[in-house]
């Protein structure tokens, strides 16, 4: 069992298992890998999607475009994997040394937003339902050199230009905008899921634009992933999701899928698994630059078995009488009813009386509940 099949909706980045391992200290310690040879791969693997951007496929100068889209188009077709997403590469090219759609350079800003829509075709193309736009290089390393506001302007007039173009092709595509809070920028703008979400308010489109909340970028803020991809949900828009593992804030681990912060992954799942999401399990990570290619696929392939173990141990923990009666003493289920009752409004809250010391008496029976959970993320219940 932990086998995955397509019915698991997992899908890979193609950069993710394709990359060769250069680092910031280091070169290469991988062969690079075409895209078609990731598919079939991904696919052998029991993946049943990808997400490519556009130079995962062909170079940034075009000049092998057709040949290297056949060559992956006929993977897709040979193996029966999905294109579920697309994105754009806005980050590798020292054109885009200061961002794309936020650069200083307004001819750069021009030139980015054209790339975006040429990908866009492609992504409509093949299928893809969603478009992720990570800003990677969208932000600064000193004070002065990034006029915060005025970027804000052009991030949103980007979106609002890219809407547009979407909405006027009739494509059936939405936008998942990728927070992160810096690497390989000293500061990234729309750092964390909540400055994104308030972001896309502002929109021309907002509701084409969501977001690609990725673990790492959030535990890299210090924050709780699952409880960010419940906000996300709550108002509607977790359009994707980035699956790796991240030991709290350090530089961007992208480890497989279950490793890092195990307890993070655990309530993730349960984040997951609970909700209405239905979009692909979608895993952004790297395999280690000590991994050979053998390596690079056991890496791919233990993202997806520590999904199937957790979801099996989430279900479990969900369907334990023992959980369910500690779940009922921790009042769990009292938050769900309003504050106030039927027919009730501020009035009958002003001037109530409590007997404050007996409510603050009362525990709340939280650690027998949480120690339930570790012992069936431990394996011993
Ligand atoms: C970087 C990332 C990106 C994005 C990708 C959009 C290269 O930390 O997470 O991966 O996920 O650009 O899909
Ligand atoms: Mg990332
Ligand atoms: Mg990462
Ligand atoms: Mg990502």
């Amino acid at each position: 069992s932990y086998t995955p099949t397509p019915q698991d909706k997992f899908s890979f980045g193609i950069w993710t298992v394709g990359w060769a391992a250069q680092d910031v200290f280091g070169s290469a310690t991988r062969a690079p890998m075409p895209a078609e040879r990731a598919v079939h791969k991904l696919a052998e693997l029991g993946a049943y999607g990808v997400n490519f951007h556009d130079n995962d496929v062909f170079a940034f100068d075009e000049s092998d475009r057709d040949e290297r889209i056949s060559a992956f188009r006929k993977a897709l077709d040979d193996t029966g994997l999905v294109v579920t997403t697309a994105t754009t590469n806005l980050f590798s090219h020292p054109i885009f040394k200061d961002g794309g759609f936020t650069s200083n350079d307004r001819d750069v800003r021009r030139f980015a937003i054209a790339k975006v829509m040429r990908n866009l075709d492609l992504a409509a193309e093949l299928g893809a339902k969603t478009y992720v736009c990570w800003g990677g290089r969208e932000g600064a390393e000193s004070g002065a050199s990034k006029d915060v506001t005025a970027a804000l302007d052009r991030f949103k007039e980007a979106f609002d230009i890219l809407g547009g173009y979407v909405l006027e092709q009739g494509y059936d595509l939405r936008f998942a905008i990728e927070p992160k809070p810096n690497e390989p920028r000293g500061d990234i703008l729309l750092p964390t899921i909540g400055h994104a979400l308030a972001f896309i308010n502002e929109l021309e489109h907002p509701e084409i634009v969501g977001l690609n909340p990725e673990i790492g970028h959030e535990e890299m803020a210090g924050l709780n992933y699952a409880h960010g991809i419940k906000q996300a949900l709550w108002h509607g828009k977790l359009f994707h999701i980035d699956l790796n593992g991240q030991h709290g804030p350090r530089f961007d681990q992208d480890l497989r899928f279950g490793a890092g912060n195990v307890e993070g992954a655990f309530w993730t799942v349960d984040a997951v698994d609970s909700s209405d999401y239905d979009g692909p399990i979608h895993f952004d990570f790297k395999p280690p630059r000590t991994e050979d290619d053998e390596g690079v696929w056991e890496s791919a392939r233990g993202c997806m078995r520590n999904y199937l173990i957790l979801r099996e141990k989430v279900r479990a923990f969900r369907a334990d009488p023992e959980v369910v009666a500690a779940l009922s003493a921790a009042r769990v289920d009292e938050l769900s009813v309003p504050t106030l009752a039927d027919g009730e409004d501020w009035r009958t809250l002003r001037d109530m009386t409590v007997d404050v010391d007996a409510l603050a008496a009362r525990g709340m029976a939280f650690e027998r509940l949480d120690q339930l959970a570790l012992e069936h993320l431990y394996g011993v219940r």
